[in-house]
């Protein structure tokens, strides 16, 4: 991460009004994120929001820093190019369980299994919101939606499991209602180098009210935190025991583990190729690339 700069003001981070129904969980998201970017004091011009298409894929608009409303399910290999190309700039990724772990869950495998260095915060409603209450990879069985008006059948993926099996290296589980614990789950996950995933219950009231109830204490649910003093954070067999909990099972970090991130490797192997040919230009070694592979 950049070195901190003066923090900045909320009016400075604050773009347009968000266009989001009354209560909808992604507004307290925002909130949080706009807490720990002024805490952290990541310098203004160095955030970078990529968004695919969702309701909570609207974020970028919302913030005032260089932002992307991408394509469906296309944030992360973009935010990987940025990553991978500008390792100056911190690079966020925003997005639904539609977006992330349906249309976009082949690129969240892979950026995992890579290890590129970005923090991507998925706001988990478990339902369709932007298009309007279709069945999401989330939405538990027996819940009638308009795309399953009889109650979905499809077996949900469980996405703790899925980000530990393909890699991640930090993965941590919070709940929009829990402000306190969403700030310090974006914190460390800002501060992790490499892949970092922050899977938000973020309840969409319009169409699923009451999704996480049973994970709110002010709705009589519990919230209970993961025990870091007996967890083994570098653990995916300990990770995975926690992600296999039914619901609402525990809320922290799941799994913190340090593993050479996509961007250092990619570094050492150029500057290893630039030192072995420091009298060629960039555009010498491509054209040299190119004549090999006629
Ligand atoms: C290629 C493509 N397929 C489908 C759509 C329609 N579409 C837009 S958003 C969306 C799902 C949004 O759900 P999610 O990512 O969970 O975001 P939410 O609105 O719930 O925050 C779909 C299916 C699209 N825009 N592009
Ligand atoms: S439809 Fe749901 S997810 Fe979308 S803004 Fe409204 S409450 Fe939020
Ligand atoms: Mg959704």
């Amino acid at each position: 991460m950049s070195p901190p700069t003066e923090n900045l003001t909320r009016k400075q981070l604050k773009a347009d009004h968000p266009t989001w129904c009354p209560a909808c969980g992604d507004f307290a998201v925002l909130a949080s994120f706009f807490n720990v970017v002024q805490k952290l004091g990541i310098p203004h011009e160095k955030i970078v929001c990529v968004a695919g298409i969702g309701c909570s894929s609207r974020f970028p608009y919302f913030v005032n820093a260089h932002g992307i409303h991408f394509i469906h399910g296309r944030a992360v290999p973009l935010a990987t190019g940025i990553s991978l190309s500008r390792p100056d700039l911190q690079v966020f990724v925003f997005g639904g369980d539609g977006d992330g772990y349906s249309i976009g869950g082949n690129h969240l495998t892979h950026a995992a299994r890579k290890n590129v260095n970005l923090c991507y915060v998925i706001m988990d409603n478990c339902v369709y919101g932007l298009t309007k209450n279709q069945t999401s990879p989330t939405t538990p069985v027996g819940r009638a939606t308009k795309t399953d008006p009889r109650g979905a059948i499809d077996r949900p993926v469980n996405p703790m499991a899925q980000l530990i099996s393909s890699g991640a290296t930090f993965i941590a589980r919070t709940h929009a209602a829990q402000v306190k614990h969403m700030n310090e789950m974006f914190e460390r996950a800002i501060l992790h180098p490499g892949f970092a995933v922050v899977e938000t219950l973020s309840e969409c009231t319009m169409f699923y009210p009451g999704a996480f109830d049973a994970a709110n204490p002010r709705k009589g649910g519990n919230f209970d935190l993961v025990d870091e003093e007996h967890q083994n954070l570098e653990s995916t067999a300990a990770a995975m025991a926690l992600a296999e909990e039914d619901f609402p099972g525990k809320f922290g970090v799941y799994l913190e583990k340090r593993r050479p991130t996509k961007n250092e490797l990619e570094r050492q192997w150029i500057e290893d190729a630039r030192s072995r040919t420091p009298d060629l230009s960039e555009r010498d070694l491509l054209r040299q690339r190119f004549a090999r592979m006629r």
